[in-house]
């Protein structure tokens, strides 16, 4: 049986288009409550048993049609050396920009753990499931380092570009070799797609965002044996730059009308977009919104049904299986 994923990114027309939900595994699911009330958020992580637990518990629940390895985008910069707590999100001594560029090479088997938990997850998914790796885009893991952790405007990453552009390149060029290791090493374990989550680019303008988030985000991506995907939340001013980063299909948040992400990057799939506040109404709402996103696609090969940006943790489970049955219907 064919992966409805792998045939949407590779422009072929799907029907029902395939349907996944960003964060899927995670503090909505009771079952991964669960697991997380006896083992904490790292060691989930760093165990491959477990985080192949808690990436299938939603393929089990839901039978979406990729299953995202449960990790963080700051899980490879622990395996640099970086040290972080999380609570919920990492905590860690903010980085000088300039020693980025001397963080020490990601080695493979310090993050071997991910090869394993892919390829436990490859063993168990049906096979019309696309197993999804993926990794930070390197802005994005820079905006974490230089600030600590979460902000909401992430000043001190942009004050840093725009004051040493050069220094930003050398740290990001940095990222983005590790990076492209990390995707590798998932592809090789079995990924059948890899995302690049870069969701702190879109607070850039135009020109920042062309001159020193897409290079390194292209440079993430170069020579992998699979598709692939690039998601920038908030950055619908930059669609059009977005082409830039070379990847198979681009998500898009709830923001824009998905017409203009079709027309932005043609020959591209998309992935989205639907609002993640829609699992938060009720079945009928669910409902209505979901015919009118596949109103608007209007049957454009290429598309993968997907939330705006990670599903709310405060959102019932029968919603999300109201969203794939009203996508399969
Ligand atoms: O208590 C817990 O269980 C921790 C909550 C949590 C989870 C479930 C964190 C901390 N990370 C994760 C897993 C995770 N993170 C996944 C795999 C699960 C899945 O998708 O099903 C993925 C793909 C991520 C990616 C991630 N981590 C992103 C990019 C996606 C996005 O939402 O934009 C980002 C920005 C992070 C950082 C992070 N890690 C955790 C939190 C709470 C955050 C956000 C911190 C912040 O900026 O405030």
């Amino acid at each position: 049986m064919t992966q409805r994923l792998l045939a949407a990114l590779a422009g072929e027309p799907v029907s029902p288009p395939p349907v996944w939900v960003m964060r899927q595994a995670g503090r909505y699911l009771p079952e991964y409550r669960e697991v997380r009330s006896r083992h904490g958020f790292q060691e989930v992580v760093t165990t491959p048993a477990l985080a192949a637990e808690v990436t299938m518990q939603p393929i089990r629940r839901f039978d979406m049609d990729g299953a995202v390895i449960f990790a963080d985008i700051m899980t490879p910069l622990e395996a640099m050396g970086v040290e972080m707590t999380f609570d919920p999100g990492p905590k860690l001594e903010p980085w000088a920009l300039r020693d980025v560029a001397n963080l020490p090479e990601l080695a493979p088997d310090r993050i071997a753990h991910v090869g394993e938990t892919v390829r436990m997850v490859k063993e168990e998914v049906p096979e019309h499931t696309s197993v999804i790796g993926f990794a930070g885009a390197p802005v994005t893991l820079l905006a974490y380092l230089l600030e600590g952790g979460g902000a909401k405007d992430f000043m001190s990453l942009r004050a840093a570009l725009r004051s040493d552009p050069g220094a930003a390149a050398e740290a990001l060029s940095k990222l983005a070799r590790a990076m492209n290791g990390y995707l590798s090493l998932q592809a090789e374990a079995g990924a059948d797609v890899v995302q690049l989550f870069d969701t702190w680019a879109g607070l850039l303008d135009r020109h920042l965002y062309n001159e020193l988030a897409v290079p390194p985000a292209r440079e993430s991506l170069e020579g992998l044996s699979v598709p692939t995907i690039y998601f920038a939340p908030g950055a619908g001013h930059t669609l059009d730059l977005q082409a830039g980063v070379g990847a198979t299909g681009y998500g898009v948040d709830w923001r824009i009308p998905i017409e203009d992400a079709f027309n932005s990057l043609p020959g591209h799939a998309i992935q989205g977009n639907l609002d993640p506040a829609v699992l938060r109404t009720d079945p009928d709402t669910i409902r209505r919104d979901v015919k009118d996103l596949l109103t608007r696609v209007g049957g454009r090969p290429g598309h993968i049904v997907n939330l705006g940006h990670g599903i709310d943790r405060r959102t019932p489970p029968e919603h999300v299986s109201v969203l794939v049955e009203a996508v399969r219907s």
